[in-house]
């Protein structure tokens, strides 16, 4: 009996510990859901559901999700923060890594979880698609062991916001020439859990680790409860020396782990309060609910406390508390030591500018990322020795080479008066410097490259896969060229990556050609009419010649032109008009929202006038014609 006993104990040991294979069938479908309880929509299901289940597997097992596309239009899907070891293929982001997932066709995604756990997502990662709700939280867990700190209970906890347009409408709305300030589409709510006030039902005496997910495309927020801390133990999937706060910042894409300690009493309820980070928005609409309440709830007989309101004092109070910890601060639980100095720099100099059709674009070094017409993965594999080659890549593609096992530093100043959250495919990074907050408006503050040296950087810097730019501001992140593949890194304002505030890096593309793309995926681009061989342009042949020739790629709308100077007026007559527009509204109407149907309304006026007065063509399609502007 006693051997009996113990065979079962071996064997139970060896199956707890063994990966396993999660096998899901997602189909895509529409559901229609009111998520904000004020407006219902469709928004984009899986079999039939939304919001999204959550993916809960342990460290090493393995995903396979049979992908099955029955939207009217294209899809895909990306596992944010998992660095698909020898699986670059399953990564996700259309054009860089696969082909769009055409209506009616299934795509496999196949890949292990190696060397990680924490807290990720996923999300589509076809242009701005998931702000229609195709996003869930994937938990990879440690093996219990593996803990450096207790917890009785676990709970997920994403927050993000809503539109009440589709994607597409609000995307076309935004790049757009009756928008020339650039000014981000506003949300009409912010939404916790993807719903609004949520009561989480807690027991006295118990501590939570609770999973924190910002799965929102534009705002970073503020979370708070009232009287109570957040112990900070992971961020991003790396876990960090625990640290104690009252409130929390989180951008868009980043992850928090947060231990929180429930009281021994249950007399009282209290305020779990989400902020919307309003100087992320250019404009203030007066019904946009900035503050959210939501309840954690020791007993359902006691009062809740009420809502706190916008111009609430109580708000202004709880604003003012608001001093969440520096993330550049936290400390890595594993004290990864400082990456030696880099093999590789890019310094790239972020900008937005509004290009020849009047719409505002961004710009790493004057190039607006364009996707190419090869993904770039399959440019990679089917290039063969000439897959080192920077130009194979496009001109409008902002694409690197790197080699295995080189340190990187991108160096990345932020020109514009606005705040980014930034994300790398495929790996963490340390981050080694970042500008203070609150620089000059009118004055960027660059990296000094002077400046760069061990002593200058923190011992353990702090590890994670998004991290967000100050106004004006710089970052510098560094890490090793040690995961084969084509990796994107882009701003996760959707809105952003839109605009081309995108680079790929394409590491050790030798290394890329030895991994497998299996027949599915090149099926898929066959149903997409998307080429699978060939350079940027699709071009391709037997000699390097035919390789380099990026005749027909696809580029960016050309520059208003320097000089130019009637083009140059019309552009600064219209912004300023603009402007003046948006201070007079907000002076005549207070903080009342400011309609985007007049604001267009009120523009085309202004284009109506410029015309009257001959600086602009007579004639101009409403439609997707470049506008033209008289010399
Ligand atoms: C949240 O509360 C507001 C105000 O009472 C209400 O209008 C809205 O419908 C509620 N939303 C949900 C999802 O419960
Ligand atoms: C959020 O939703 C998930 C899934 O329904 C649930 O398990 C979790 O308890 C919720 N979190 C909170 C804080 O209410
Ligand atoms: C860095 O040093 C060089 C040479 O001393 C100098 O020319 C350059 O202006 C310095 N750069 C900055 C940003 O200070
Ligand atoms: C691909 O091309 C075929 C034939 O021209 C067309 O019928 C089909 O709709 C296209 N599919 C996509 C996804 O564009
Ligand atoms: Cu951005």
């Amino acid at each position: 009996m006693l051997i009996l006993r113990v065979v079962y104990a071996l064997v139970w040991a060896l199956l707890s510990v063994s990966p396993k294979t999660h096998v899901f069938h997602f189909n895509l479908t529409y559901v229609d859901a009111d998520a904000d309880g004020t407006f219902s929509r469709r928004m984009i299901g899986i079999n039939n559901q939304w919001p999204l289940p959550t993916i809960r597997v342990k460290k090493n097992d393995r995903i396979q999700i049979h992908f099955t596309n029955l939207l009217e239009t294209k899809a895909s899907l990306h596992f944010h923060g998992l660095f698909q070891q020898g699986t670059n293929a399953m990564d996700g982001p259309e054009m860089v890594t696969q082909c769009p997932v055409a209506p009616g066709s299934t795509f496999l995604y196949d890949f292990k979880v190696t060397k990680q756990a924490g807290t990720y997502w996923y999300h589509s990662h076809s242009g701005s698609q998931y702000a229609d709700g195709l996003r869930g939280i994937l938990i990879v867990e440690d093996t219990e062991q593996d803990y450096h700190f207790h917890f009785d209970e676990e709970v997920v906890l994403s927050v993000g916001e809503h539109y009440h347009q589709e994607s597409s409408e609000v995307l076309s709305k935004f790049m757009s020439r009756y928008n020339p300030t650039g000014a981000e589409p506003i949300p009409q709510n912010s939404l916790f859990n993807e719903t609004k006030n949520v009561t989480w039902h807690v027991e006295p005496g118990k501590t939570y680790l609770l999973r924190i997910v910002n799965m929102g495309l534009f705002t970073s927020q503020y979370l708070s409860i009232e009287d109570h801390t957040f112990t900070i133990v992971e961020a991003d999937g790396v876990f960090v020396e625990p640290q104690e706060v009252d409130s929390l910042y989180i951008a868009v894409a980043q992850r928090y782990s947060v231990l929180v300690k429930s009281k021994k009493s249950t007399k009282k309820n209290y305020r779990f309060l989400n902020i919307i980070d309003q100087e992320m928005l250019d404009v203030l609409p007066a019904d946009l609910q900035v503050i959210s309440t939501n309840w954690m709830v020791y007993n359902d007989d006691v009062e809740m406390p009420s809502p706190l309101e916008n111009n609430d004092k109580s708000f202004e109070n709880q604003l003012a508390k608001m001093h969440p910890f520096d993330d550049f601060y936290l400390v890595p639980l594993g004290k990864e030591a400082l990456l030696p100095d880099a093999d590789v720099v890019i310094t790239l100099d972020f900008t937005m500018d509004v290009l020849g059709d009047g719409v505002t674009y961004a710009s790493f070094n004057g190039v607006s990322y364009v996707p190419p017409k090869v993904p770039t993965l399959y440019s990679v594999v089917s290039s063969g020795k000439y897959a080192n080659n920077q130009q194979v890549y496009g001109s409008n593609t902002n694409t690197f080479v790197i080699q295995n096992n080189e340190v990187v530093d991108i160096v990345l100043n932020n020109m514009d008066p606005g705040k980014h959250p930034f994300h790398l495919h495929g790996h963490t990074f340390q981050v080694i410097s970042r500008s203070p907050e609150g620089m000059d408006e009118e004055d960027p503050i660059k990296f000094d490259p002077n400046n760069s040296s061990h002593t200058n950087y923190p011992e353990y810097p702090m590890i994670r896969d998004t991290v967000q730019v100050h106004p004006n501001g710089f970052f510098v992140l560094r890490f090793k060229a040690d995961n084969p593949g084509v990796w994107f890194f882009h701003c996760h304002v959707d809105w952003h990556l839109e605009q081309g505030l995108a680079i790929t890096f394409v590491e050790a593309p030798f290394e890329i050609q030895k991994q497998k793309i299996i027949p599915n995926h090149y099926d898929n681009c066959k149903s997409s009419n998307v080429s699978t061989i060939g350079n940027a342009a699709g071009n391709y042949g037997e000699t390097k010649e035919s390789w380099l020739n990026l005749q027909g790629e696809n580029v960016q709308v050309a520059p208003l032109p320097a000089g130019f100077t009637t083009k140059g007026y019309v552009a600064m007559i219209l912004c300023t008009l603009v402007a003046v527009y948006g201070v007079w509204s907000i002076y005549k109407y207070g903080m009342e929202d400011v309609n985007s149907e007049d604001t267009e309304a009120v523009i085309r006026k202004l284009y109506d006038i410029l015309r009257t007065n001959g600086a602009l063509e007579p004639e101009y399609d409403d439609g997707d014609e470049e506008l033209l502007i008289a010399s």
